[in-house]
């Protein structure tokens, strides 16, 4: 089966209730990009990738365009076989994993509907047809970020991430230890994410002052270099989400134990044919991991979702799905909705959605 056509749209994803906010990015509505594959069978697999904003990656929405632009035309013809069109692509732009990812997504759509298999079956085979979510607030007041805790605890949610960074880091002390008071005894595991927004000052302060708080500390710096600096100096678990770029740096920071886990995206590194090799490293090693995108709609979240199902359930943190925060889904029937803070993994064919391609109005562009 090979590629025939290769649809390109345009989305907008606004924020319900926004702004969404992070140490380094505020963010109203997310600019998504769609991949309509078609196969020379009369098949139709869907892709996507949304950066939350310019600021929070190397990456942006229009530089996810282009980039598909640039690889489409000439990946016509091409074998819809994951191994085959990663190296399609590598041969015909270098970088660039989260615009590479749309296609692997639509690829593993496409294949599972020919097959007649979900992408979960594909990437291995199911653990569970119910993976857990955790809900990410956003940078807020001690009192508010509270208040959140205590609501999604109570909406059954497993796992709660605090965002902190790009302010005093007394605030910051503040959250985590008023957060700690409302979920201390229930089990609800807690990730403080700096979004590389402490600087390693802010990372060893907040460590010290909170050592009785068994929060992991998710990308606290900027750089692998400032992970390295802190790492002997910290008594809470590090784990790296935006500096994993590729699986040659998760490879390095897993090997030589840099990390404890990893806060990992399927786009960023490059859809979900890399994140299986990911996924093993890390049942390798024992680490574990989160399987998330920066945004997205139904088709990201679809993505997520059959990965997460096929990871080692005591080492996957959670599925995070940009849902709770956007209006609507793609596919009003099948939609992946987070219910009691746990995800329905999709059982039809592919992904198990059908994207209602009006919302999308004409292509950006076709090939
Ligand atoms: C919570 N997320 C998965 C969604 C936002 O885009 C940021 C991200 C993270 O963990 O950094
Ligand atoms: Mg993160």
């Amino acid at each position: 089966m090979k590629i025939a056509e290769i649809h390109i749209y345009q989305h907008d994803l606004p924020v319900k209730n926004g702004p969404y906010t992070m140490a380094k990015a505020q963010v109203w509505a997310l600019d998504t990009t769609l991949v309509k594959m078609v196969s020379d069978t009369g098949l139709i697999g869907w892709g996507e990738t949304c950066p939350v904003g310019p600021t929070y990656a190397e990456s942006h929405a229009g530089g996810a365009r282009a980039a598909l632009m640039q690889m489409a035309p000439d990946l016509i013809g091409t074998e819809v076989a994951p191994l085959t069109l990663h190296r399609a692509m590598d041969g015909l732009l270098n970088g660039h994993n989260y615009a590479k990812a749309a296609i692997d997504i639509a690829a593993h759509d496409l294949l599972g509907k020919h097959l007649g298999v979900s992408v979960s079956e594909l990437l291995g085979g199911a653990a569970t047809n119910r993976v857990p979510s955790y809900y990410a607030t956003g940078v807020g007041t001690p009192d508010d970020i509270a208040r959140l805790a205590r609501d999604k605890m109570a909406e059954g949610y497993p796992r709660l991430q605090i965002k902190v960074g790009g302010r005093p880091v007394e605030i910051d002390v503040e959250v985590i230890r008023k957060v700690w008071e409302v979920v201390q005894g229930s089990g609800m595991r807690l990730a403080a994410d700096g979004n590389r927004g402490w600087t390693t000052r802010d990372a060893l302060r907040v460590s010290r002052e909170c050592p009785d708080v068994p929060f992991i500390m998710e990308q606290p710096c900027n750089t692998i270099e400032d992970l390295q600096k802190i790492r002997p100096q910290i008594t809470h678990g590090l784990y790296m989400d935006e500096s994993s770029t590729s699986l040659n740096t998760v490879i390095t920071a897993a090997g030589t134990g840099l990390v404890d886990g990893f806060g990992m995206k399927v786009t960023r590194i490059g859809g979900l044919h890399p994140m299986r090799a990911f996924r093993d490293i890390c049942e390798a090693r024992n680490l574990p991991h989160t399987c998330d995108d920066s945004w997205g709609g139904d088709i990201i979240a679809a993505a997520c979702t059959h990965i997460g199902a096929t990871v080692r359930p005591d080492l996957l943190e959670g599925v995070w799905l940009a849902a709770p925060y956007i209006q609507g889904h793609y596919d009003t029937a099948n939609g992946i909705r987070v219910e009691g803070g746990h995800i329905a993994v999709p059982t039809g064919p592919g992904l198990g959605i059908t994207p209602d391609e009006t919302l999308f109005g004409p292509p950006v562009a076709e090939f």
